[in-house]
């Protein structure tokens, strides 16, 4: 059944961009038989794989609640996918998470090998780069502004900060404080910098910026509780990749130390925060609110 929040077919929503998103991302990334057609196809692979895209639908959404053009936003939002298909790949390699299934298909290095692999990643993630620096001029934040926003999320204080204290906490109880800095860094800095991107593109005033920054913050922290959830409640069929896996790793998650119950309380908890973050936009920001509803009771 389509969700309708006030006027807006979600479903609608997320099957229009996702597919202006795919044509862009074609577009832009050097067709599969170019040479050397092998990192291309290894780029290619992963990327068109059939990620849900939701951080370039939050980038999208974010602009249209700032009353800018979705097409301003689409290489950013572009930009932040190849930032996620890279991370995706590089966690699944044997050295990090050693995964054989993403997105319903064999991980990048079971088809390509370990180094094609790791130089997808790397070249997904410089692709992020060229993508922003060839966006549209936006007057109050500079081409370096914005290049600075995406260097900042993936870089050691954030992206690589989760991941670093994820693969350090594997098979140790670490308190919630621990795991929250975690989850704000491996999942939320990604997600808050696609809305925050979306903003940009939209020329927000500053009081806009700081209300999608607190939106992403909370969305993010409630999508890593959620796919924490997902993890132990839905099969590998049904996700796309192996379900389970906390457990068997004796990961930290918020099921794993409050129960499902009790995370399923602090997901909707923190998506309440993130709704009261866009009362700024005085019913305007109807793709992010439907978003985040959305994230919270998504089932892959
Ligand atoms: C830089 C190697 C490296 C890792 C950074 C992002 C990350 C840390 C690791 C990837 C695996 C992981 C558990 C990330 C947390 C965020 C998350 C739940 C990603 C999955 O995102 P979805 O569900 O994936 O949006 P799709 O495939 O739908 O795009």
């Amino acid at each position: 059944m389509p969700e309708i929040r006030r006027g807006l077919d979600l479903h609608k929503f997320l099957a229009t961009r996702t597919e202006a998103v795919n044509r862009a991302l074609d577009q832009s990334l050097p067709p599969a038989k170019t040479k050397p057609a092998t990192i291309h196809k290894a780029m290619r692979y992963s990327l068109f794989a059939g990620g849900k895209r939701m951080r370039p639908a939050l980038c999208l959404a974010a602009a249209q609640a700032c009353g800018g053009a979705e097409k301003d936003a689409l290489p950013l939002a572009c930009a932040v996918e190849c930032i996620h298909t890279y991370s995706l790949i590089h966690d699944d390699l044997p050295a990090m998470d050693d995964d054989d299934f993403r997105r319903g298909k064999p991980t990048n290095h079971k088809v390509f090998g370990e180094g094609i692999a790791i130089l997808a990643g790397d070249a997904l993630l410089t692709q992020a780069f060229e993508l922003a620096a060839q966006c549209r001029k936006f007057p109050r934040y500079p081409h370096q502004t914005i290049i600075l926003e995406i260097a900042r999320a993936a870089g050691s204080l954030q992206l690589i900060a989760g991941q670093v204290a994820d693969l350090e906490a594997e098979g140790k109880q670490i308190p919630g404080p621990e795991l929250k800095f975690i989850h704000e860094r491996k999942t939320s800095a990604l997600l808050c910098c696609a809305t925050r991107l979306g903003g940009m593109s939209a020329n927000c005033p500053p009081g806009q910026l700081a209300a999608l920054t607190r939106f992403g913050h909370h969305v993010g922290l409630a999508f890593q509780v959620i796919d924490d959830i997902l993890d132990v409640t839905q099969t590998s069929e049904q996700l796309g990749k192996t379900a389970g896996k906390d457990v068997a790793e004796q990961k930290a998650t918020y099921p794993a130390i409050v129960g499902l119950e009790e995370s399923r309380k602090i997901a909707a908890q923190l998506t309440d925060q993130a709704f009261a973050a866009l009362k700024i936009f005085k019913g305007r920001a109807v793709a992010l609110e439907a978003l985040a509803e959305f994230l919270l009771k998504r089932d892959r």
